[in-house]
């Protein structure tokens, strides 16, 4: 799992020793008390969420005072709502010092539990089902560093910073698959838990904030400038993006591929000075969101577009905004993870478990796009089979956080929808991704919610061809679709 930096027990204990204590002695515990401090118990990150709890909305405001820098400071308030009688509210939260929380309005005690790397929150009194609360937190200071051992290089998820003078200005931004969100921002970090957001990020003069979700107007300070976001679908957590850098904002004409045909809002951010080669990775987007719409049914966000990164890292499916490094800028990694707005954003594996329902179906995707072109598609499907064939293969509900997004994840998942493709044939192989679509956007859910989906949607053979890649221990046959 995820692995704390030695030196940042400095900031934990830091965080320990910083909020004041309870001002009054807590309530006598309710029956409930034992229930409010489970997790989601995640099968790969046990630690992460709180059971019971159902964010529906953040209201997140970020300020930036020095792109490149660490630093930030933060007040989200949380729109909250119970499953489950709550008598204290676990977020996870491993970021900046907390300087004041809020419970509908009034002062309420918190607490950190640094090794949990939770905020726990005392209601006046506990959240009960049908109820809602809105409940705020300040903070301020550095964010701690979860890293990610899934890459040979660690990789530190969460909030980024570019330090100026590596090419730029000084640059800021979220790349938080799986688990990195709550280094910035407290929330209910699971994806089985989704939710909307507004976002404002205020950042000096010169430098352009971007995030997920449709822009607003720009709020001008006394020296400082505010970007305004509104993510109005859900989305899971680790999908928000939130960017500063020295942008150029290139708008596009909107693409009519959302629901009945609305128009999708094209912009994307480069950094100033990026390369012509890098861009003309995106120079296509209108043409990918047409061709995936028309098999994966419509494009679930009002906007769509990407924010160019210059260091090495994976890219990522942030939600209405892709996070594309440099070196990723290629067109199949950009079709990729534009397939990932509908297979991760909209559409959200229930548990980590469940991550190759993100992959697969965005690998599969390049496969998809390479037909459009005209390419081969089966010698797209012959290479991601030899890939296995040679390197190894496993189920593909994963056991363990090294498998989230190994060659099973992506090209095995891939294989298994081309295997349902090659049972059920083309025209009801469509027609099962639109109502994958239309039935699960804005939810999260299973493996087995797919199994039983599949075998209402296209039967028996078409569930048993699935079923086979998803839990054969072994590699099955490779699969050859009629066309
Ligand atoms: N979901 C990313 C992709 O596009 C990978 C994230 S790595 C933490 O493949």
């Amino acid at each position: 799992n995820s692995t704390v930096l030695p030196g940042l027990l400095i900031l934990a204990a830091m965080l320990a020793g910083g909020p004041p204590a309870p001002a009054q002695p807590l309530p006598a515990p309710p029956p409930v008390s034992a229930g409010a401090a489970r997790t989601l118990n995640d099968p790969i990150f046990p630690s992460l969420g709180q059971l019971g709890l159902d964010v529906r909305h953040y209201d997140v405001a970020l300020t930036v005072a020095e792109p490149g820098t660490p630093e930030l400071s933060g007040a989200v308030t949380l729109t909250l709502a119970a499953t489950r009688p709550l008598a204290e509210v676990r977020l996870d939260f491993y970021g900046p010092t907390v300087t004041a929380v809020r419970w509908n309005g009034q002062a309420a005690p918190f607490r950190m539990e640094p090794d949990r790397q939770k905020l726990v929150v005392t209601p006046p009194a506990p959240l009960l089902p049908g109820q809602e609360a809105r409940l705020t937190v300040e903070y301020q200071g550095a964010p701690g560093v979860i890293l990610d051992p899934d890459f040979s290089t660690p990789l530190r998820l969460g909030w980024q910073a570019v330090p100026a003078g590596e090419g730029g200005a000084g640059a800021n931004f979220t790349l938080s698959e799986p688990q990195g969100t709550h280094t910035f921002l407290p929330t209910n970090d699971h994806p089985s838990d989704k939710a909307t957001f507004t976002t404002r990020v205020t950042v000096p003069p010169g430098f352009t904030a971007a995030a997920s979700g449709l822009e607003g107007a720009v709020v001008e300070g006394s020296g400082t400038r505010t970007f305004v976001f509104t993510q109005a679908e859900p989305i899971p957590t680790y999908a928000l993006a939130v960017h500063v850098n020295r942008f150029e904002r290139v708008m596009a004409p909107p693409v009519p591929v959302g629901a009945n045909g609305a128009p999708v809002v094209r912009r994307d951010y480069f950094p100033v000075g990026t390369a012509d080669s890098t861009r003309s990775a995106y120079a296509r987007t209108d043409e990918m969101l047409r061709v995936l719409s028309g098999w994966f049914g419509p494009y679930p966000f009002g906007a769509y577009g990407v924010a160019v990164v210059t260091p090495p890292l994976p890219a990522l499916e942030t939600a209405t905004l892709s996070t594309m490094p440099v070196r990723s800028s290629n067109e199949r990694v950009a079709v990729h993870e534009l397939a990932h707005q509908w297979f991760g954003d909209a559409v959200s594996p229930a548990t980590w478990a469940d991550v190759w329902l993100n992959e697969g179906f965005a690998t599969y995707a390049e496969l998809l796009w390479t037909e459009a072109q005209g390419g081969d598609g089966q010698a797209v499907a012959a290479r991601w089979y030899a890939i296995l064939a040679q390197g190894g293969t496993r189920p593909l509900v994963a056991t363990q956080a090294g498998q989230l997004f190994d060659r099973s994840a992506y090209q095995r998942g891939a294989l298994a929808l081309h295997a349902l493709r090659a049972a059920v044939g083309d025209a009801a192989f469509r027609a099962f991704l639109h109502a994958y679509t239309a039935r699960f956007s804005g939810k999260s859910l299973t493996t087995a919610d797919l199994l039983t989906f599949a075998h209402t949607q296209v039967g028996g053979a078409g569930e048993a061809a699935l079923r086979t890649w998803v839990e054969s221990p072994g590699l099955p046959p490779l699969p050859v679709p009629a066309h």
